[in-house]
């Protein structure tokens, strides 16, 4: 399943891009989209769109965006990208986030990552938000109080995604405190992403 909607309760990863992308990655997009806005990015490669949906829409089995191995293509993963997101390998990231093999980690990337969400055969249901609020999203996304919202975070929440918070669930993940740690929560992560006064 392809996390369509960013509102879905449902488990959905909503828009994971990072808010601050670039000014050619912006907006909502969802899997089926494709439409990679050109890469604008001075010197990139010619891999935007196209290149993306030759990589996960096929019927590939492999989880290529499953870098940790877990058997799941998941947060643990997405963290993966984001931090070495519109990189060239050259300068910053992780390889294996380069999921096109063209040399940088960008929205490409990213979309061929969103083609494989949560398959897997280790992929854990996704709970449901428990008091049907929808959360005000009052609380920061800096769950682990560095003072930026960061990747960091987003392994906090990655920790727990799917998870109520009274099972297998960090309280801190639970940003939107509907007791569950979904797609709503990545949603304000990403909305808050490095904003902070200790972001660089
Ligand atoms: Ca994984
Ligand atoms: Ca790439
Ligand atoms: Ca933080």
């Amino acid at each position: 399943m392809a996390p369509a909607t960013a509102g879905s309760s449902a488990g959905g990863a909503g828009a994971l891009i990072p808010s601050d992308g670039g000014d050619a990655h912006g907006g909502a997009m969802n899997a089926q989209g494709g439409a990679a806005q050109g890469g604008e990015r001075s010197g990139g490669g010619a891999a935007n769109g196209g290149a993306a949906n030759e990589g996960g829409a096929g019927g590939d089995s492999a989880l290529t965006a499953d870098f940790d191995g877990s058997g799941c293509v998941d947060l643990h993963d997405y963290a993966v990208i984001v931090r070495g997101f519109d990189c060239s390998l050259a300068n910053c990231g992780d390889p294996r986030a380069d999921l096109n093999h063209d040399g940088w980690i960008d929205f490409s990337d990213y979309l061929i990552y969103v083609q494989q969400w949560y398959q897997g055969p280790n992929c854990r249901a996704v709970c449901e938000a428990t008091d049907g609020q929808g959360g005000a999203g009052g609380r920061s996304a800096d769950v682990d109080g560095s003072g930026c919202v960061d990747a960091d975070d987003l392994d906090v929440l990655a920790a727990s995604y799917g998870c109520l918070t009274t099972e297998c669930g960090s309280p801190n993940a639970d940003i939107v405190e509907d007791g569950c740690v979904n797609g709503a929560d990545v949603d304000l992560w990403r909305d808050q992403f490095m904003q902070g006064p200790s972001c660089p």
